[in-house]
């Protein structure tokens, strides 16, 4: 059986459908640190992942053998709670690779993310071995991350799989305080009739990806014969890469007078540290990885969904 942890978030919320589907709905439990799951037809247990006795009993008393752990605190998010987020994310890594260690697990999933990679990585196709300083705390918790999912692989022999995530666009379940968030609220905002302020400037360009796109890739490396991973860590994973002004020149091509003032906030400088695109050869090379959905029909299906729901929530300041 696979345990979802975090299935109530941003990737999770789609990662879990796309496992029913694949495995059916007995072989999936969803947890989330909520009381209540988003999936009403799976189990669910609330399950806080730093509580490693928690975890452990979970694991046992669903007989799980494989998990996919999504829970985590975002770039944003973190720079304003720097310890509740080193804490959440690297307790909650420790917690989940002791347990499969213990329980003997055939496989752990773990998302890494562009977020690892810092100013002396080059900034156009970050390469999948290099520089890699991380100016976040959620990009240090990624890059520790990778360091102790391999340590654990090595040392005890684990399959540990992990995809260094670019920006997700989704539409399913609101990101929990991401820096390429902008682009999802400045898709809702145009859905909803409104203009939008933008947190980031007008040429900060990103590696994004359509959710449909990261959750299928996480799939297929899951599914890849362990043979053909040559990459021992976390695979760099891309589709496209764009600023807010070329988002927004898309989105006016069917909404247009939508506009966008950009008012730079404090994650301008965590942007800035991050790869404007992705090299993700050694994903399409070992596993076959290939995006689906261009960058207009990412924007096509996102409007389409979002037609006519309120805007997204702007991350509350704290
Ligand atoms: C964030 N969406 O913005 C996440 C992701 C690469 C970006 O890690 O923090």
């Amino acid at each position: 059986k696979i345990l979802v942890i975090g299935a109530n978030g941003q990737i999770g919320t789609e990662l879990t459908t796309a496992l029913v589907k694949l495995h059916g709905a007995k072989q999936v439990v969803a947890s989330d640190i909520q009381a209540l799951g988003r999936h009403q037809e799976l189990a669910y247990e609330k399950l806080d992942v730093t509580d490693a006795q928690r975890l452990a009993e979970v694991v046992q008393q669903h007989g799980i053998g494989e998990i996919y752990h999504l829970a985590a605190a975002l770039s944003a998010k973190g720079e304003e709670h720097p310890e509740w987020a080193w804490n959440l994310n690297m307790t909650g890594l420790l917690n989940v690779l002791e347990v499969a260690r213990q329980a003997k697990l055939s496989k752990v999933f773990w998302p890494s993310s562009i977020a690892a990679f810092g100013p002396s990585t080059p900034r156009d196709n970050a390469p999948q071995v290099g520089a890699m300083d991380p100016k976040t705390v959620y990009g240090i918790s990624k890059l520790a991350g990778e360091h102790w999912c391999s340590w654990y692989a090595e040392k005890y022999g684990m399959d540990i799989r992990s995809l260094r995530y670019p920006g997700l666009i989704s539409y399913s379940a609101e990101p929990g305080g991401g820096t390429t968030d902008y682009a999802i609220q400045a898709l809702f905002a145009a859905a909803a009739g409104q203009n939008y302020t933008s947190f980031l400037d007008i040429d900060s360009t990103l590696p994004m990806m359509y959710m449909p796109d990261a959750v299928r890739a996480t799939i297929e490396l899951m599914s890849a014969p362990k043979e053909q991973l040559k990459v021992a860590g976390s695979y760099n994973l891309a589709a496209w890469s764009f600023s807010p002004r070329e988002l927004v020149d898309i989105i006016r091509q069917r909404y247009p007078s939508f506009s966008v003032a950009y008012k730079p906030d404090f994650r301008q400088a965590i942007a800035d540290a991050w790869p404007r695109s992705i090299d993700d050869s050694s994903a399409r090379e070992d596993w076959a990885w290939r995006p689906a959905y261009s960058l207009s029909e990412m924007v096509d299906d996102m409007l389409k969904h979002l037609a006519g729901r309120k805007p997204a929530r702007p991350e509350k300041q704290v």
